[in-house]
């Protein structure tokens, strides 16, 4: 079960943040705002207390924390993000989790490491080499998880920017997958819901406290998790998405 969740408040610049998909617009400030808060909302009914961090102009897409740091149950790991404009974010992140771990480890250059290519599964993470994770920071990983009684199974990616873009756990061996995650072999023993691809945004759902959060807009993986027993919530992502952000990187979860 989780207990806290960490986030931090989208910024003005958020207007800013990298994109594959620049065909969507830019966010409308306002209303991301306004998701936010209700994706907070949304956590909070989950049983978990959330520490919001203020907004950080200076990195536009600092509300995604999920990248800068790997909250486990026996340690936390500072990332070490590839994409140099969000590379600084990691120093904004340290404090708040000091004040919730005392076992802190790092992901150093020329290992480079995000939050969004780390799935956890029970004591078992799934890392995916992707543009922003590479082969040293995924050794570097393993040597740690592996200090704390923890492994680690290394999946390539192929097209999307974050494993967790394509591939999402929710408890109970079910498993969200999405286009290049549909067949890999690595996901071959789990209970794969298959999500079609013109959904393929909505693989990034979050599994809080035995409640499926999913993004709206979503009605067959909406439904598909219902049949799977999930109680949900539904959260508004649109202007997150419109720079590649989902559920997931919006917040730390432990
Ligand atoms: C980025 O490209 O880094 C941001 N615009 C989106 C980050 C999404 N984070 C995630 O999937 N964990």
């Amino acid at each position: 079960m989780f207990q806290h969740a960490i986030v931090r408040t989208p910024c003005k610049n958020v207007l800013n943040g990298i994109t594959s998909a620049p065909e969507l617009g830019k966010p409308d400030y306002e209303k991301a705002l306004l998701q936010h808060a209700a994706y907070i909302n949304a956590l909070k009914q989950c049983g978990v207390d959330v520490t919001v961090l203020p907004a950080d102009e200076a990195y536009p897409d600092s509300c995604f924390v999920e990248d800068v740091a790997v909250v486990t149950k026996r340690c936390a790991i500072i990332t070490n993000p590839g994409a140099a404009s969000r590379n600084g974010e990691t120093a904004g992140i340290i404090e708040t989790i000091r004040t919730f771990y005392s076992d802190i480890e790092y992901i150093r250059a020329p290992g480079t490491l995000e939050g969004g290519d780390v799935m956890m599964v029970g004591d078992c993470f799934y890392v995916g080499r992707s543009a922003r994770t590479n082969a040293e920071g995924i050794r570097q990983f393993g040597e740690i998880l592996a200090k704390y009684g923890f492994s680690c199974v290394e999946v390539p990616l192929e097209k999307v920017l974050h494993l967790k873009t394509g591939v999402n756990y929710i408890e109970n061996n079910n498993m969200l997958v999405a286009g290049e995650f549909v067949d890999k072999e690595c996901f071959a023993a789990f209970n794969r819901i298959i999500i079609p691809e013109c959904e393929a945004y909505a693989a990034n759902c979050i599994w809080m406290n035995g409640t499926v959060v999913v993004p709206a807009g979503y009605p067959s993986v909406l439904e598909a998790v219902q049949k799977a027993g999930y109680s949900t919530l539904i959260v508004d992502t649109s202007e997150f998405r419109k720079i590649d952000g989902g559920l997931s990187c919006l917040s730390l979860r432990f």
